[in-house]
């Protein structure tokens, strides 16, 4: 790297260890950090070669302006649905994120949620906490092992959840934009007819305005009284307001989510529901799978500053 640290705008908290070693290859500003950021981009925003943010941070169009010198944007996150990747592609501003690393966590969560909120797991440790098992039996669950799987996206991450499904000797089908050449999984062109054939409907989908309320009250009635939804995308892939419906109507089995549509807020509902597992969007949240994005997050950026070209870049809108 050259003797002149680039200057980095950082736009939100990032995980210590990767802001100590930004800061030791870089001249880094942290935008959160200043008392009105607005007015600091208005001032200094042309001193930047780049920025560093993350995938619920993103970066926006008006931000994306007001850093007349940009020349590279690294994210930490898979998801691009906070990142304006048209007004960077106008710039000819190239865009690195940080998939794959991420796809056995995030798959080890959604199926972490489907075996909980299946097998009562949760809920069943609430009640032996609570000494019940000294008054009454708990009730019975669901069984996972070959049942069927309906996944919505069929990305990088559906296909590690899928291999993790053939585990339990599910019946896997999903439904995607296109029919995925190399996987063994029938494609179902309909969602409603994916949702009424599923015993669980996982969501592992991209967020952004394309799939904003794509699981909506009619799949919701579609995956029906016997049926399970699982969530790990984004909160804005589902209907929330219905899915609160349907779980307090019983008109699905329940859910296990680590999205929600206004995190980290969680409708009040969905805390007094047994029939719901939460967690807080934590499916890329491991020590290994942390330092592996962060890692690319660097590898990025210094792949960038010497060579000219990202490792990973964020496809072109
Ligand atoms: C976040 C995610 O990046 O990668 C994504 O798109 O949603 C997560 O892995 C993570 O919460 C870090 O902020």
């Amino acid at each position: 790297m050259s003797a002149v640290k680039p200057r980095v705008l950082q736009l939100g908290r990032l995980l210590p260890t990767l802001e100590a070693r930004l800061a030791a290859d870089y001249e880094v500003t942290l935008l959160a950090q200043q008392p009105d950021p607005r007015a600091f981009l208005a001032a200094h925003g042309r001193e930047f070669a780049a920025a560093v943010t993350s995938a619920p941070v993103g970066i926006d169009a008006a931000t994306l302006q007001a850093l007349p010198a940009l020349r590279v944007v690294s994210s930490f996150g898979v998801g691009l649905d906070r990142i304006d990747l048209t007004a960077a592609a106008r710039r000819g501003v190239p865009v690195g994120y940080t998939p794959n690393v991420l796809n056995d966590c995030v798959a080890d969560i959604a199926f972490t949620l489907l075996l909980d909120v299946a097998r009562r797991a949760a809920e069943a440790d609430r009640f032996v906490r609570r000494g019940d098992w000294l008054k009454e039996k708990f009730p019975l669950a669901t069984r996972v092992s070959g049942k069927r799987l309906g996944l919505v996206g069929m990305g990088r991450i559906g296909r590690t959840i899928a291999r993790r499904a053939s585990g339990f000797d599910m019946e896997i089908r999903y439904h995607d934009r296109n029919v995925i050449a190399d996987v063994p999984y029938g494609h179902e062109p309909g969602l409603l007819a994916l949702a009424r054939w599923a015993d669980f409907l996982v969501v592992a989908a991209a967020g952004g305005p394309g799939s904003q309320g794509l699981i909506s009250a009619e799949v919701l009635d579609a995956l029906g009284p016997k049926g399970f939804l699982v969530n790990i995308a984004r909160g804005s892939l589902v209907d929330e307001p219905a899915l609160v419906q349907a779980l307090q109507e019983r008109r699905i089995a329940g859910a296990g989510l680590d999205v929600f549509a206004d995190e980290p807020r969680v409708p009040d509902v969905l805390l007094s529901l047994d029939n719901v597992v939460l967690t807080p969007h934590v499916a890329s949240g491991t020590i290994e799978t942390r330092q592996a994005m962060a890692d690319l997050v660097l590898e990025n950026l210094r792949s960038f500053f010497e060579r000219g070209e990202l490792r990973v870049s964020a496809p072109l809108q």
